[in-house]
């Protein structure tokens, strides 16, 4: 009977080591801004190919002084921005950031963003950890 209850122990140990999120970032862009401006907005999908959810806590780059994770609202007539806290990846899901959508807002860029140009970006996601990515500036249209 010990020895049953052991291997079932195992087993549930052995089922949570597997069970864990599995993040890839896809397509990432950085729109391209005026030189005047002093922010620009980031995007990708967040893909999630494990069988847990992860969730996004933070971005940091050098690009920008500041990196804030924010979502689109209608107050009214007017689309206004929200700040979010973190953005929730649930299992075997992709979340889209995109412009009118989710996205990653940068503030206060520290130089101007040309077409072409490389950004490192470090993602810090609260059970995959760090994920570093270069996205590249593009234009909108
Ligand atoms: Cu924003």
């Amino acid at each position: 009977m010990r020895v049953f209850l052991l291997l079932i122990f195992a087993l549930i140990l052995y089922g949570t080591a597997l069970a864990k999120p599995e993040i890839q970032i896809q397509d990432p862009w950085i729109r391209e801004v005026p030189p005047v401006s002093k922010m620009s907005a980031l995007f990708m999908k967040i893909v999630n190919k494990g069988d847990t959810e992860d969730v996004l806590l933070s971005v940091k780059t050098d690009a920008s002084k500041f990196v804030e994770i924010h979502r689109m609202v209608m107050e009214g007539q007017m689309m206004k921005m929200r700040k979010l806290d973190f953005l929730k990846l649930p299992p075997k899901s992709t979340v889209e950031l995109r412009p009118g959508g989710i996205h990653i807002m940068l503030i206060e860029l520290t130089k101007p963003l040309k077409a072409g140009q490389k950004v490192k970006v470090e993602l810090n996601f609260k059970k995959s950890g760090k994920i570093v990515i270069q996205a590249p500036v593009k234009a909108l249209h």
